[in-house]
């Protein structure tokens, strides 16, 4: 499978996005058909160290077991330490081209915010780029403005055709939209792991980009 096929339905989760246990809330998720998991442990109440590790670890083997690629967010010693199949990155981490040459042969995603900063990703040897807010969020409180598709579009028109995914506010109403402005998939946290069944979000989600 090809990365823009697990950019599908890309599913972000730490343990301060769940009521419950995240091993549950992803296994409902992988049930429901997520094809891609990013473990994203930051914010109030992140768990660390050991904890983290275990965790991380727990959902890396729930993964595993389902075919489903494991991506850490911005930990590279953890994603190395694992062998995660991929690493994700904002602006403000360790550059792409150094995470890149630490983990040759891991996914590297980077968010982007601008034409400039996708094309840097490019240059840098990324895999993917995820652009965002498309829509508003509470999620994550320090996001730039929200920009709709606007900056997907214009990728487009500018005929880039890398794998791009949309992130933020993303549900099943409006997955349709991100698509249609030319994103390979959505990512989402909480419409997943805030749901009252998991399972049949991430269904109803692969349904809408389909
Ligand atoms: N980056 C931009 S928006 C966002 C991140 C991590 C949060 C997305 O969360 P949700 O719950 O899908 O809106
Ligand atoms: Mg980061």
């Amino acid at each position: 499978m090809n990365i823009k096929e697990y950019l599908k339905v890309y599913f972000i989760m730490g343990s301060n996005n769940c009521k419950g246990d995240p091993r549950v809330v992803l296994k409902e998720a992988i049930a429901g058909g997520i094809t891609m998991f990013q473990f994203r442990e930051k914010g109030e109440g992140a768990l660390q160290g050991k904890e983290k590790y275990q965790l991380a670890y727990d959902l890396q083997q729930i993964c595993k077991q389902h075919e489903v690629p494991f991506i850490v967010n911005d930990d590279v010693d953890l994603a190395i330490k694992l062998g995660a199949d991929g690493i994700h990155i904002g602006q403000e981490d360790e550059k792409a081209y150094i995470v890149k040459e630490k983990a040759p042969h891991q996914l590297i995603g980077v968010s982007v915010h601008s034409i400039e900063e996708l094309q840097q990703a490019i240059k840098d040897k990324a895999d993917y780029v995820g652009m965002g807010p498309v829509f508003p969020t509470t999620t994550k409180t320090d996001t730039k403005a929200v920009q709709g598709t606007n900056l997907i579009q214009q990728a487009r028109q500018q005929k880039i055709d890398f794998s791009i995914v949309g992130i933020g506010g993303i549900t099943a109403e409006n997955a349709e939209k991100v698509i249609q402005g030319g994103a390979d998939g959505i990512s989402i946290i909480t419409a997943i792991s805030l749901a009252m069944s998991p399972k049949q979000a991430a269904e109803q989600l692969l349904q809408a980009v389909k």
